[in-house]
Order: structure tokens, then C-alpha cells, then sequence
């Protein structure tokens, strides 16, 4: 006991390493974001965010930069992996494949050092504890992208879901794209139709103690978090804060009724901070490592080396192939789906109209008949 009490002193002293990634279409806001959380200009220049140019950078569009952050005097030794934004109507795949291409690679890693007989004392654990993935301040439904995306990465690493630019929607606006299902549908309500296993807060009801269930559940009711960013300081009743004035009024970064900055900051620097390295290890990367592992034995068996190779090499590409034509058709599914009730929202507006168009035609003839 003694000795366990002993080790969080020092980690507290020494301080934590965390690895935080950032996603999402170009122009969201997740350089701002970063250059906000860090409280400096960390992504000053812009790494390629142009999605058309991107594979011109092959190899240096993932770079990782570290900054050292003081969290209530505990020592926070933060690395951001920005990640080229993508856009619409243009092949992504790319610089998806970049994104859950550096996320694996970061595994590929960790694996080879365990598997060493002498450890590296220089290795660097690179792999990434949390990912926000920031959604454009859309006001409709999830983007075919942003679902495809978000199903790709969470078997990977902690989604966390945010809401980047949120002043661009009024209060009300924002609210219902988060959770309120509306004709237009909502951020939660795909994540949940799609299955998709975003970070939730866990909780477990029977095992933790209180405060944790009821800090977990208010900050999974966030979800997703609203993000304000902006690296300009303003007035406002004669204070000094973070935030984006305009002609009707200022938002404020760290004001928790203008968006969910704080919290999450919070959560990732501190709160949760832990939680998210845990999972990363027990579960995300457990689960990698078994997955690749079983691959290579299942090929093997009593045949000499080259045999098992080969068989292993071929094995690897029929499963690669089935697991592409399963990706394929679940895409197609998914994109029948979304068609089909986007017919049914026109089918419902165009009844609404023929509705309003047959009573404006009655009230026109009723008041002809008055006329005349
Ligand atoms: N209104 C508003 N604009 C923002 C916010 N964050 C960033 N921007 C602006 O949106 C544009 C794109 O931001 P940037 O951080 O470069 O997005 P990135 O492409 O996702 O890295 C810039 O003009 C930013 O000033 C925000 O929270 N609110
Ligand atoms: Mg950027």
C-alpha cells in the first residue's frame, strides 16, 4: 500500500504524459482548438489541410508536437497529433487511411519493443489516448464522412465527439443537433443508430462510487462537447478573457453557457485523464494486439517456415479482401439508409406543402365566393 501511495507521489511530482489527436473536416477549428487548450501558438503553422494536396506530403502530414502544461501545479507533458482536414465531394481515403495508419503503426510499435529481449531505454510510447473528432456546426444529421470515419477510428483509440465552431449555431440550434432528435436528426442519435463505440464516460452503476457515476453521466449528457476556440483576448465587463467578440455580443472560450471548453479541458488534462490511458492499454490495445497476433498463428501449424509464410502471406490477403468487401457493403447499407430517409423527410415536407397549398386554395375560394 505504502509503496503503491509512494509511486502516484512521484508520478504527481514527476507529472503525466498524454496524447491527444485531432480530426476532422478542414475548417473546423481543431488548430485554433489546440493553440486554445495550450493557451500558445503550439500549431502555428498550418500543417497541409488542403485534402487534395495531401498525398504530396505523404509521410510528413501526421507529426506529432509536445508541449509542457501546468494542470493545477501537476506537470502535464502533452503531445498533439493534428491530422490533414478532409473535405466533401473529393476522395478521402487517403488521408483516412493516414489517420488509422499512424494510429495502428503506434501499436506496431509498442508490440515490437514488448516482443524485444532487451528493451530500448530510449523507446517512446507514442500510442494515443483520446481522440476529438470535430463535427462542422452543420445543424443536420451526422455527414456520411463523419459517420464512415468515426466507425473506422473508434476500434482504435477514445472518439470523443465535439462540436467544433459551436457559436455558429444560436443556443437552441446547438441543443438539438447535440441530442434532440428532430426531423433533421442529431449528433447522438446517429452515433447510437450506427452503433458507433465512441468514449462515453463509462460508468458501472453496481462498481463505482457515487461522485464518479454522477461526474461520468454529466459529462456524457455533454456529449457532444460544444467547442469555442479562439487565440484573441476580449473585454467584457471590464474582464479580460478568451473569446470572439461580434457586432451583437462576445462568446467566451472558458464561460461553461457558451460552450463546453472547460469541461473538457478538464477532462482530458485531468479528470479522466487516466481512465483514457487505461483503456488505451487494457482494452484498445489489447484487443489490437490480439487481433494481429491470432492472425499470424492461425496461418502457422506444423509446416516449415517458408510454408507458414506463405500460407500466412495469402491467408492475410484473402482476410484483407473479405474484410474490404464487408467494409463495402456495410458502406452501401449505410448509404441506402441515409437516402431512404432523406426521401421520406422531402416526401413529408412535400406532403406539408401540398397540405398548405390545398388550404390556401380553399381559403382563395372561399373568399371568391364571398366576393361575388
Ligand atoms: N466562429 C468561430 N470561428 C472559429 C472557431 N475556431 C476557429 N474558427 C475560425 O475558423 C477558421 C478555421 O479554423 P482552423 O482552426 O484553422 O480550422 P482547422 O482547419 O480545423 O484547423 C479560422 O478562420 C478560425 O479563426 C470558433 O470557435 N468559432
Ligand atoms: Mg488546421
Amino acid at each position: 500500500m505504502t509503496h503503491r501511495l509512494g509511486g502516484r507521489r512521484k508520478n504527481v511530482k514527476k507529472g503525466f504524459q498524454f496524447t491527444l489527436m485531432v480530426v476532422g473536416a478542414s475548417g473546423t477549428g481543431r488548430t485554433t482548438f489546440v493553440n486554445t487548450l495550450c493557451d500558445s501558438n503550439v500549431l502555428a503553422k498550418k500543417i497541409c489541410d488542403n485534402p487534395e494536396e495531401a498525398h504530396n506530403e505523404e509521410g510528413i502530414t501526421i507529426k506529432p508536437v509536445s508541449v509542457e502544461l501546468d494542470e493545477d501545479g501537476v506537470r502535464i507533458s502533452l503531445t498533439i497529433v493534428d491530422t490533414p482536414g478532409f473535405g466533401d465531394n473529393i476522395d478521402n481515403e487517403f488521408c483516412f487511411q493516414e489517420i488509422v495508419g499512424y494510429l495502428e503503426r503506434q501499436y506496431d510499435d509498442i508490440l515490437a519493443e514488448e516482443s524485444r529481449i532487451k528493451r530500448n531505454p530510449r523507446f517512446r510510447d507514442n500510442r494515443v489516448h483520446a481522440l476529438l473528432y470535430f463535427i462542422s456546426p452543420t445543424g443536420h444529421a451526422l455527414r456520411e464522412i463523419d459517420i464512415e470515419l468515426m466507425r473506422r477510428l473508434s476500434p482504435r483509440v477514445n472518439v470523443i465527439p465535439v462540436v467544433g465552431r459551436a457559436d455558429s449555431l444560436i443556443p437552441q440550434e446547438l441543443k438539438d443537433f447535440k441530442r434532440r432528435a428532430s426531423r433533421m436528426g442529431c449528433v447522438m442519435e446517429d452515433i447510437e443508430h450506427y452503433n458507433i463505440p465512441i468514449y462515453n464516460f463509462p460508468y458501472d452503476v453496481e462498481e463505482d462510487d457515487e461522485d464518479t457515476i454522477e461526474e461520468n453521466s454529466e459529462l456524457r449528457a455533454l456529449l457532444p462537447f460544444s467547442i469555442i476556440g479562439s487565440d484573441e483576448e476580449i473585454v467584457v465587463g471590464g474582464r479580460t478573457v478568451r473569446g470572439r467578440q461580434y457586432p451583437w455580443g462576445a462568446v467566451e472560450v472558458d464561460n461553461p453557457q457558451h460552450s463546453d471548453f472547460a469541461r473538457l479541458r478538464s477532462a482530458l488534462l485531468s479528470t479522466h485523464l487516466q481512465d483514457l490511458k487505461e483503456i488505451t492499454h487494457d482494452f484498445l490495445y489489447e484487443n489490437y494486439r490480439t487481433e494481429k497476433l491470432s492472425r499470424t498463428v492461425n496461418g502457422g501449424g506444423e509446416q516449415d517456415d517458408t510454408a507458414v509464410n506463405a500460407e500466412d502471406t495469402a491467408n492475410q490477403n484473402v482476410r484483407m479482401k473479405e474484410e474490404q468487401l464487408r467494409k463495402e457493403e456495410e458502406k452501401l447499407r449505410d448509404i441506402e439508409l441515409k437516402v431512404q430517409r432523406e426521401i421520406q423527410e422531402k416526401r413529408a415536407e412535400l406532403l406539408n406543402k401540398e397540405e398548405a397549398l390545398r388550404t390556401l386554395e380553399t381559403r382563395l375560394a372561399q373568399a371568391q365566393i364571398v366576393d361575388a
